[in-house]
């Protein structure tokens, strides 16, 4: 009986070591964020742990940086969380971000060469991806450059007054910004998830075309597990757009014959390049390097106009896809996942073996014209601090 209750300990005693093993790198993680007390913004994990706003910022890689133009290796893990005040007697984050609207920069849109006459928030395409928590105050001042020759807005998903919805004739001034002026939007972050924004000024097409759109990420109180994270936008240009001009719209009515087809000679719009995160080839040409073993997160969306689909197609490993980035708990397993217009949703998954693997459109079409990467899967120790920025 002495000897069973031995075996019984020692097994007891294993099972321990080995739940306090599995529970160290987490708690690791956290142990720096867990002896705040009494802090009134503070931000409570699963597990009873505590964050202050400013620590649960650096958990997110918040960028130091507001007003930097990231290139598209930086894009990858440029988060702008905005400039932070807290309240701690109303318990109050309030979040300030600043978009510039421009319409003069000659961007790159391929490894090859082939450039396009973009318009921006702050200078690139897309914009910047902008990180916020639910509960948040936000406060969203969109400055239309006096150097613009079009009004500009921000239509943001997700939920807010009708009045901050950036829509031309239905959402008052923040619909129409003019060269020269500005507006804030203003809304409390709801629900967490992943969300596009884009210009809603007539042409939309038209100005979403030109580059006028970005992400952003509301995340839930409860921090999602730590892992690498990295933002990816599908994107296409339309590179003679100009020549074509004119929105959408029904064809011309044969009033006497309803049934006949009348061309309305307004443009067949189609996409020249596609790309994630605004070059074609960047990543093929710049492989993202991903250390065996270890977890990654990729907030995805997908702002193609002119096709009706896009899809995220990932060779060699398969991935976790929580749709929407509105639940933490994923809604399918696959190594292919499709997003019509403005679609998102976020992807986790390890880096299981070393190699070259491609990510890309599944559309051949699209890969063939820009939309098609690398991960660079290496057995090489573990960088703890943010090794995607050193790519
Ligand atoms: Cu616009």
């Amino acid at each position: 009986m002495d000897q069973k209750l031995k075996i019984f300990g020692v097994w007891m005693a294993s099972l321990l070591i080995l739940f306090n093993f599995l529970n160290y790198s987490y708690n690791e993680v956290y142990s720096q964020t867990s002896n705040i007390k009494n802090n009134k913004n503070g931000i409570r994990d699963n597990r009873g742990y505590t964050a202050t706003v400013l620590q649960y910022d650096k958990m997110k890689n918040c960028t130091n940086n507001l007003s930097e133009r990231p290139n598209e290796t930086q894009y990858l893990t440029y988060f702008n969380c905005g400039h932070v005040t807290t309240n701690d007697k109303t318990k109050t984050t309030t979040r300030q971000f600043t978009l510039i609207a421009e319409e003069n920069h000659t961007i790159p849109i391929s490894t090859i060469g082939h450039k396009f006459h973009a318009w921006t928030y702050n200078g690139t395409v897309p914009g910047p991806t902008m990180r916020m928590t639910q509960g948040d105050h936000i406060q969203i001042t969109l400055i239309n450059s006096k150097d613009s020759k079009h009004d500009h807005s921000i239509h943001m998903h997700s939920i807010h007054a009708g009045l901050m919805d950036g829509v031309p004739g239905a959402s008052g001034a923040s619909g129409m910004v003019k060269p020269g002026q500005n507006f804030t939007y203003s809304f409390i972050a709801q629900p967490y998830g992943l969300y596009p924004y884009h210009c809603h000024v007539d042409p939309v097409e038209d100005h979403v075309n030109r580059g006028l759109y970005g992400m952003f990420i509301i995340d839930p109180p409860q921090p999602r597990k730590p892992m690498h994270e990295m933002a990816m936008l599908m994107n296409g240009y339309d590179m003679n757009y100009t020549h074509e001009g004119g929105s959408f719209a029904l064809p011309k009515l044969d009033i006497r014959d309803p049934t006949n087809l009348v061309p309305n000679g307004l443009p067949d719009r189609h996409n020249d390049i596609y790309t994630v995160n605004g070059e074609g080839f960047v990543y093929r040409d710049h492989p993202i390097h991903l250390i065996q073993g270890q977890w990654y997160r990729i907030y995805l969306t997908n702002m193609l106009d002119f096709d009706l689909i896009n899809s995220f197609h990932l060779h060699g490993m398969m991935f976790n896809y929580f749709p929407a980035g509105t639940s933490t708990k994923p809604a399918f397993t696959n190594d292919i996942v499709t997003q019509t217009v403005a679609d998102r949703g976020i992807l986790e998954f390890q880096a299981g073996f070393p190699g070259l693997y491609m990510f890309h459109a599944h559309q051949s079409e699209f890969t063939g014209k820009g939309w098609m990467g690398y991960f660079n899967v290496t057995a090489a120790p573990p960088i703890k601090h943010n090794h995607l920025n050193k790519i």
